[in-house]
């Protein structure tokens, strides 16, 4: 299975790595340490010898209870670091649910597009759907001010899935290919943790829409919920978290912690090829 996003085509019969790239003062996990342009560049690079297969920039935390940033001040974060990375060797994903990010981001030369809104927003699928970027489609029940609030599903697997096949429609409709697309059952988006657990434990069954699958699982509140661990404890946690994503089907995988996990994916492919 290929990936085609932009200059790359990702070999998916092995697990991959996404490497984070916050570019945000209010870092959920990274306490601002890498918000000035220069320091991400670096944290990036330093992914990339760690082993990431791509480099996922975002300039707005979607995290619960995050405040929106405003548009210039989001492209002022990203579009450097884009710029600066773009023979860093790795595909770059811009994580973003603005179309004019988007834009300005496949101006720049990114190789996919990471959309917590699925493309939903106005234009946002016609600017994809012109490129030759990938794009990751995924679930959010509602939106980060307010989505932890009151999570409500009467079969969460169902509806994630009946939610990212029609997304997967929409971009076909749109003429994006099957083999740019990426879909991700969207881990702590509107989701208790049971919930959680339950889309963990059947991912598998995400698998029948026929697409690759994105997983984010690393340093999130589910983990420390069922760990009893604060977000800087979390990294054994969701070195476990990515190697169940991975056994379950996952096909990349969204993490901090690049070089654990990679070690820990080489023992999952390893095994599976086997
Ligand atoms: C994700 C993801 C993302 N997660 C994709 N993009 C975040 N494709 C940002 C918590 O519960 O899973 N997939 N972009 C970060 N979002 C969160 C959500 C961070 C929940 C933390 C939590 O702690």
């Amino acid at each position: 299975m290929n990936f085609l996003c932009g200059r790359f085509q990702l070999d998916l019969s092995a697990p991959r790595v996404m490497g984070i790239v916050n570019v945000t003062p209010d870092s959920f996990s990274d306490g601002g340490k890498f918000n000035r342009s220069d320091k991400a560049i670096a944290h990036a690079m330093q992914l990339v010898e760690e082993g990431a297969d791509i480099l996922d920039i975002g300039g707005e935390s979607t995290r619960p209870g995050a405040t929106p940033v405003p548009l210039e001040e989001e492209l002022k974060r990203v579009l450097p670091v884009i710029k600066a990375l773009a023979q860093a060797g790795v595909p770059l994903s811009i994580d973003t649910y603005k179309p004019e990010v988007m834009r300005a981001a496949i101006d720049s030369g990114v190789d996919m597009v990471n959309d917590v809104r699925a493309l939903q927003a106005p234009n946002a699928m016609e600017i994809v759907a012109k490129s030759h970027v990938g794009v990751c489609l995924m679930h959010m029940q509602g939106l980060p001010q307010n989505m932890q609030v009151d999570p409500q599903y009467a079969d969460v697997v169902l509806e994630v899935m009946e939610f990212l096949a029609a997304r997967l429609q929409a971009a076909e409709a749109a003429g994006i290919s099957r083999n740019r697309l990426l879909l991700d059952p969207g881990f702590g988006f509107g989701k208790r943790t049971a919930h959680n657990l339950t889309l963990l434990n059947h991912l598998s069954s995400l698998q029948s829409l026929g697409i690759p699958l994105l997983v984010g699982l690393s340093r999130k509140s589910v983990l420390g919920q069922v760990a009893g661990l604060d977000v800087d404890e979390r990294l054994h946690a969701s070195i476990a978290a990515s190697v169940l994503s991975a056994i379950k089907g996952a096909n990349i995988v969204r993490v901090h912690d690049v070089k654990p996990t990679v070690d820990a994916l080489k023992v999952v492919a390893a095994v599976m090829h086997h």
